[in-house]
């Protein structure tokens, strides 16, 4: 064969190869209409039976030179590209994607920024039990410089017959000893019914891991004008989690500050296994801040500093522990809270770690 009959095919190639593309981008806008039509009925994209229906029609009419299972092979390809574009689609949509909004969203809670870079610290104790138990643990934090405290007035425990917390009385707790010592308050409500009354006590609302669809009550703290803290459910995909954020978003309230905690495993060494990928794959995906609970995923005293280091090197925007006077006689969560000198062991080594990242 001559050059230019080489020349030739190939300059038919392009040809060929340019009537592909138009075709393949053709294809791709009624499968991104098909898309819509999916998200608008709620239905599940993936459709095996349809894709199925379209490979006997292909085959019907295929008479070669390839083999069969070679078209079907690139078919199959264009199914799984055409499903990634839907998703994609639909990921643009979400009000919390960076698609949406590129520049990271910053939360204020009281003039305290989560989300502007410095990496901050969200402590206090797990759950609230007397004011002086509070009291304690907040000049302790505000000795360190801290000014986000973290407190359970409304506890939701595995067991019915586990303390319940303190309810509103808790609330009023943290309040009066946030006031007294310059702090914000983050606790997490249960009920949509709750929400408006803890408006006056808490600064920033925790939505708790075993709430994370409760969309109900995702719903109502997307109505309020205040941060909301929202954990990362037991079992829940990230896409779950990013889902439920937008539950909150879609009603107005971009103040949302993302929490991984730990999923369900089948590892029993720690309480649950702390996803670290999770923050980077949330801070691409979302605008959103998102903090790393040490305590509740490791559920190990021992390793709350080498979590909160990885956490802080993967680029967490603020580490949650909980921080006791008397850890042994607490009543939740007696085996993984830090004492007053542990905690202030654990701020300090974490303050010269963070200077070593900067
Ligand atoms: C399409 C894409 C994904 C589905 O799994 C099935 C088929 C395709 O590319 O043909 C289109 C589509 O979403 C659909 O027909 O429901």
């Amino acid at each position: 064969m001559s050059t230019n009959e080489l020349n030739e095919l190939r300059n038919k190639i392009d040809e060929i190869n340019l009537e592909i593309l138009t075709l393949l981008n053709q294809r791709a806008e009624v499968v991104q209409e098909i898309g819509q039509q999916k998200e608008k009925q709620g239905t599940v994209r993936f459709d095996p039976v349809r894709e199925r229906q379209s490979l006997d029609l292909i085959d019907e009419h295929h008479d070669g030179p390839f083999e069969r299972s070679t078209i079907q092979h690139i078919f199959k390809e264009i199914f799984k590209a055409s499903l990634e574009l839907q998703e994609d689609d639909h990921k643009k949509a979400l009000l919390v994607s960076r698609k949406a909004r590129p520049e990271d969203t910053i939360v204020d809670i009281n003039g305290e920024k989560i989300g502007n870079g410095e990496q901050g610290f969200i402590m206090g104790p797990c759950a609230v039990e007397s004011y002086e138990q509070v009291k304690e643990v907040a000049l302790a934090m505000k000795e360190q410089g801290l000014t986000l405290m973290r407190g359970g007035a409304f506890k939701p425990r595995t067991s019915p017959y586990d303390f319940q917390g303190l309810g509103i009385e808790g609330l009023h707790i943290l309040r009066k000893v946030a006031d007294e010592v310059g702090m914000s308050v983050v606790s997490e409500i249960l009920t949509p019914q709750d929400v408006e009354e803890a408006l006056d006590y808490v600064d920033v609302i925790q939505v708790g891991a075993r709430n994370m669809q409760n969309f109900e009550l995702l719903k109502t703290v997307g109505r309020v004008e205040k941060p909301v803290l929202l954990k990362r459910g037991l079992s829940a995909t990230i896409q779950e989690f990013i889902n439920a954020a937008e539950y909150i978003i879609s009603q107005g309230n971009d103040q949302i500050i993302l929490c991984e905690r730990g999923i369900r495993t089948y590892e029993k060494a720690t309480r649950n296994t702390l996803d670290i990928s999770a923050v980077p794959i949330l801070k691409k995906e979302t605008h959103l801040p998102v903090v790393v609970d040490v305590t509740h995923s490791t559920g190990r005293k021992d390793l709350l500093f080498p979590a909160a280091k990885a956490a802080l090197a993967i680029g967490a925007d603020a580490i949650m522990a909980e921080v006791h006077p008397d850890p042994a006689v607490a009543l939740s969560d007696a085996a993984q809270q830090m004492n007053i000198p542990e905690f202030n062991a654990f701020i300090e080594e974490l303050k010269v770690f963070k200077g070593k990242l900067a």
